[in-house]
């Protein structure tokens, strides 16, 4: 199969399962189901999920369901979405394409409707699977998420945000938690569902790492040249804001030769990883041509 052909397949899978696991809208309260699923089902590129079900794929230890880890992924991912643009942080109109949750619905219930799919994530975690290895999953996405993590990263941020002047090791810090640590995360939950030993968990990790930067960096360039319609979010926020991205510090051709770099790194990190990895390193290929 190839990569195009493969990524489709995963997230077709991805949106049956999402429709398939999520409660149906018109579950009591209908209004907070309806949002969850209003932000959940807008689309989205399901990287994670993605990463989850190719991660799985490697491995052909005591081997679990990855669909349950992958949803409960992008639950944690779109929570932290809808609480990102609600007008006490980026203020935001526009996601996925979408007028954002409070737009669509109010602030009040934007905000319910992502701690509900922040504790839906977890709750899925401990239906789904056993003790081991659902214990580890619930600790690795408690932690890529929590405030050393991805919550971390948006508390730098917001607080970067302040200043124009960010330097290299805050920004360095905000992207590893803000957007690598879930990407990490992903791989490793892939991982965990079908008996990665330790070491493999490492690779996983150290990949991961280095496709969240190189992530992170596309996405700062997109912000400076493509235009909202494309991305499906308001582009040139950054600029306009004044904010420290990887472009404003390194300029866009500096920008293009760390997403390079990492994307290298990222390659390198591959080998260390058994069963087929054509599918991860299209993935990155991928991410560094990508247009939203
Ligand atoms: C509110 C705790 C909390 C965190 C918010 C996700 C986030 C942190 C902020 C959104 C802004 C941003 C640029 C975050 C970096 C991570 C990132 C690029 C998220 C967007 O992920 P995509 O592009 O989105 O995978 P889709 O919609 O395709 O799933």
């Amino acid at each position: 199969m190839d990569f195009s052909t493969q990524f489709n397949a995963f997230v077709a899978q991805t949106e049956q399962a999402l429709d398939k696991l999520l409660p149906a809208a018109s579950t009591r309260p209908a209004r907070i189901h309806e949002a969850m699923r209003y932000s959940l089902q807008a689309g989205g590129k399901r990287l994670r999920p993605v990463l989850v079900l190719s991660a799985a794929k490697l491995f052909s230890g005591k081997s679990h369901d990855p669909l349950p880890a992958a949803v409960s992924i992008e639950c944690v991912h779109t929570y932290s979405l809808i609480h990102d643009d609600l007008p006490c942080m980026d203020n935001d109109d526009l996601r996925r394409g979408r007028p954002t949750a409070h737009k669509q619905f109010d602030e009040a219930t934007a905000l319910l409707a992502g701690d509900a799919l922040l504790t839906y994530a977890f709750d899925l975690l401990a239906r789904h699977y056993p003790a081991e290895p659902g214990f580890a999953l619930v600790r690795e996405l408690a932690d890529a998420a929590g405030s050393r993590r991805l919550i971390g990263g948006q508390m730098e941020d917001l607080l970067a945000e302040k200043k124009t002047d960010a330097t290299a090791d805050q920004l360095e810090f905000i992207h590893l938690n803000k957007t690598a640590a879930m990407i990490e995360a992903a791989l490793v939950m892939g991982g965990l569902t079908s008996g990665a030993t330790e070491s493999d968990l490492g690779a996983l990790r150290a990949f991961g790492r280095e496709l969240g930067l190189t992530f992170q960096i596309v996405d700062d360039i997109l912000d400076a040249t493509a235009d909202s319609a494309t991305l499906g979010k308001t582009a040139g926020k950054d600029a306009k804001a004044g904010k420290t991205t990887f472009v404003k510090l390194h300029g866009l051709d500096g920008a293009r030769r760390f997403a390079r770099e990492h994307t290298e790194a990222a390659l390198a990190a591959l080998t260390e990883l058994p069963g087929d990895t054509a599918f991860l390193r299209g993935l990155v290929e991928t991410m560094l041509v990508r247009k939203h």
